[in-house]
Parts: structure tokens; C-alpha cells; sequence
């Protein structure tokens, strides 16, 4: 297995297609649709056009349905939802799909939807990720930042680092023999300063401090968190996870 990371989806090779491709959006889409999943949540489905996702949840039953919209870390006007994890409970989705478009989480996992299997992973759920990725040993795994418009995430590359620093733990591989490229080198360097401090390595990135004058402190502090739900967010069909 060699790991490939690329922190944003435009630095993705157009060329190529990886057998297992990972989204990666700490703050906060990967994170809602993990706990959306973990909630009893039916289903995610994934939108990069906010009029395509009223279009296509209006077909859907209204109880059966919430919608969830955010730009510029914003809730959108008319959504139930902003993209906040702590506002997805058992009680407000169980049984219900969630239709979602962020601003650029969502772009992440269009960006990668054709390859055969996609996940969407965060650190909350880093450990299921790992143990499919451990079970199913794909030859090529690509881990995509969601980054902001284009550029760059702390969260989202040490994310990639956490997920390949514990594939490194649980074998006899070094960060040498998994790497695919020198981005996944130093997203595991990343992970590997700041596993203990996560929270603050969140405080430091641009996004992380864009939600914190959003008033959103209770957010990072959840989001900062590893392998607390045991879900894997895992394409069923295209942009439903
Ligand atoms: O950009 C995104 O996809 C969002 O996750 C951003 S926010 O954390 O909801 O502001």
C-alpha cells in the first residue's frame, strides 16, 4: 500500500486514479458526515451546487430529509443546518439523509468520486478508516485535503498524517515504505509534533481561527478529536455515502 497526499483537490494528478481515494475536511465537513453516520443518520449526499441540492432533496420525503448548507463558514439561508457536527444528534437524524454543500469539503469528494472506492475520514473517525485500509490493503491510496479555496489546511494534513502514521504503527512498515509522495512524509512529521496538542494545532490554522470568530470554539474542540466513532463513511453509490 502506498499512500499519496495531496492537500487540496486541485493538486490531484488528472492522469491517474487512485484504487482507494479518502476526503479529508476536519473543519468540519468530513466530521459532520461522520457524525451524521454515527448518529443513525440514513445516508449522505454530497453536493457542490447548492440549486442542484434543493432540486434533487425536494423529490425526497420531508421528514425523511434535512438539508444542510454552509459558505464562507456560515450557515445558508433557508438550511436546517450549517455544517456544524454538534447540531447532528441522534434525535434530529436518525433514520433521516442528509443533504449537504460546503464550501469546499464537498468539492473534495466530487473532485474524487470516480475512483472505486471512496471514504470520507476525519480524525474522529481516523481509526475505522485505518482498519479498512488495513483489512483491504488497496496498492494506491490517495488522502485529499479539503484545504480552503485552493490553498493549504493544517487540519486536514495532519488528519492525512494521523491516518498514516497509525498504518505505520500497526505494521512493520517505516513512514518510507507507505509513502507515495513527500507530502505524506510531511503530513506524518505533522501528526507526529502535534498528536498530543491537537486542539492547538487547530487554534494555529486559518480555518480554525475563521470558526473561532464565528464563535465556534466547541467545534474544534470535538472535531480535534481521534478515533471517538467507530463509522466509515464509504461511497454506496455516486455522491451517497
Ligand atoms: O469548507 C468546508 O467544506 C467546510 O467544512 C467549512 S466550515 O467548517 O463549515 O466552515
Amino acid at each position: 500500500m502506498k499512500l499519496f497526499v495531496y492537500h487540496t483537490p486541485e493538486l490531484t494528478p488528472t492522469d491517474q486514479a487512485p484504487e482507494c481515494a479518502i476526503a479529508v475536511d476536519v473543519l468540519r465537513a468530513t466530521s459532520t458526515m461522520a457524525t451524521v453516520l454515527a448518529a443513525g443518520g440514513e445516508a449522505v449526499q454530497v453536493f457542490s451546487d447548492l440549486d442542484q441540492l434543493m432540486e434533487v432533496s425536494e423529490k425526497w420525503p420531508p421528514l425523511q430529509r434535512l438539508r444542510a448548507g454552509e459558505r464562507g463558514g456560515a450557515k445558508v439561508a433557508g438550511f436546517e443546518l450549517g455544517n456544524s457536527p454538534l447540531d447532528c444528534t441522534p434525535e434530529l437524524v436518525q433514520g433521516r439523509r442528509l443533504f449537504i454543500s460546503t464550501t469546499n469539503g464537498t468539492r473534495a469528494l466530487k473532485r474524487i468520486q470516480d475512483a472505486p472506492t471512496v471514504i470520507a475520514a476525519a480524525l474522529i473517525n481516523r481509526a475505522a478508516v485505518v482498519k479498512f485500509l488495513l483489512e483491504k490493503q488497496p496498492e494506491t491510496v490517495w488522502i485529499v485535503g479539503s484545504g480552503w479555496e485552493g490553498s493549504f489546511s493544517l487540519e486536514d494534513t495532519v488528519c492525512a498524517g494521523a491516518i498514516a502514521h497509525s498504518i505505520v504503527q500497526h505494521t512493520q512498515l517505516s513512514p518510507d515504505d507507505i509513502a507515495g509522495n513527500d507530502e505524506a512524509i510531511s503530513a506524518i512529521a505533522l501528526y507526529s509534533q502535534w498528536q498530543d496538542n491537537l486542539l492547538g494545532l487547530l487554534q494555529h490554522a486559518s480555518h480554525g481561527k475563521r470558526l473561532l470568530r464565528l464563535d465556534c470554539y466547541e467545534d474544534l474542540k470535538y472535531c480535534s478529536q481521534t478515533d471517538i466513532l467507530d463509522v466509515l463513511p464509504i461511497q454506496q453509490e455516486l455522491g451517497v455515502l
